[in-house]
């Protein structure tokens, strides 16, 4: 396989490169597309030495699959470029996610509904996929009336130079080039732009859309609302879940331990919790305090934590790319 890695110098980008490696994706050659100011660079893969090369070279190239990272208006312009030479696009941005012809995939979830059509594929918003993949196996059982959540959300999913203002390192950095407010001992409830319409942010209405579009489910009802937090390891979720039908707790974590990609961590008596620092470089959503919400009849109350640059981006898309390539879908 001949994959370009698109925003290849980029957090999310360096991730995919890392997760590829990992897996051992069947790779060919690596294709790595960057920024005007990083063409002619080199990146290792495998201990061997690949030249960033610019989009249109990339285009020429041919790649069997193009995964992208690199923001929403490059992938608008660049995308269906990339499907009119037969190259299949697998897309972390928000750009595509909501387009009725491009299917949005948690693999564990929807793969099946992929055909060698697909020629964009999108990659749901990183806070979207730890929560679908608690939510389905719950739906699948009791079906899911209303969901209200809450994220604290890492400062990687802006970006390194929100990172570098983790530990108060602000001096050279504007702090307002990365948010309104320094995050340093502060919790932001804004990630993403507001939207003038609804007073939500665009964070929190991809979580109220997403969900729906990725589980086939149309009378689902989510809110949200997102935090940004001084945190390095992971996005975390405080979720509400109410249920149409009532449920049995031990059932509901025996579904969760069952799910492909779900760990249960949920024990008070050894204070056994998700934690956004031990979910840093792992692939699996972690998921704990679950009980019942004494306040609703079926309904319940969980955390749930996920490396957000892994199974929250890059592992999500390249579990997509192996989807594909084991189902002759690319290639
Ligand atoms: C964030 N989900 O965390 C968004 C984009 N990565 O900022």
């Amino acid at each position: 396989m001949r994959i370009a890695v698109v925003g290849a110098t980029g957090m999310v980008g360096r991730v995919m490169l890392q997760v590829l490696e990992e897996r051992n994706f069947p790779i060919t050659e690596i294709i790595p597309v960057a920024s005007e100011r990083s063409i002619g660079k080199t990146i290792e893969y495998k201990e061997k030495e690949y030249k960033i090369v610019s989009m249109q070279d990339a285009v020429e190239m041919r790649p069997d699959i193009a995964i992208f990272s690199a923001g929403g208006e490059t992938s608008k312009q660049w995308a269906p470029k990339f499907a009119e030479v037969g190259t299949t696009v697998i897309d972390n941005s928000s750009a595509w996610r909501m387009d009725p012809n491009c299917p949005l995939i948690v693999p564990e979830i929807n793969a099946d509904i992929l055909t060698t059509n697909d020629k964009i594929i999108a990659n749901p918003n990183c806070s979207t996929i730890q929560l679908v993949m608690v939510l389905n196996p719950l739906h699948k059982k009791y079906g899911i009336k209303r969901v209200v959540v809450s994220t604290y959300q890492s400062v990687t999913g802006t970006g390194k130079d929100a990172v570098e203002q983790l530990n108060g390192e602000i001096e050279g950095r504007d702090v307002a080039k990365v948010y309104p407010y320094q995050i340093f001992k502060n919790a932001l409830p804004h990630c993403d732009v507001f939207d003038e319409e609804t007073g939500y942010t665009k964070e929190e209405l991809k979580l109220t859309r997403e969900p729906r579009k990725i589980m086939r489910v149309e009378e689902m009802n989510i809110t949200a609302t997102a935090v940004r937090v001084p945190v390095q390891g992971g996005h975390s979720e405080s979720v509400n879940i109410e249920f149409e039908n009532d449920f049995d707790l031990g059932e509901v974590r025996k579904l969760l331990a069952e799910q492909e990609g779900v760990i249960v961590q949920d024990n008070p008596d050894t204070n056994t919790y998700p934690m956004a620092f031990y979910s840093e470089g792992k692939d699996d959503v972690f998921v704990g305090r679950i009980r019942r919400d004494l306040s609703q009849p079926n309904a319940l109350n969980c955390w749930i934590v996920a490396d957000n640059l892994r199974k929250g981006a890059a592992t999500n898309a390249v579990q997509i790319a192996e989807y594909l390539v084991k189902h002759k879908l690319v290639g």
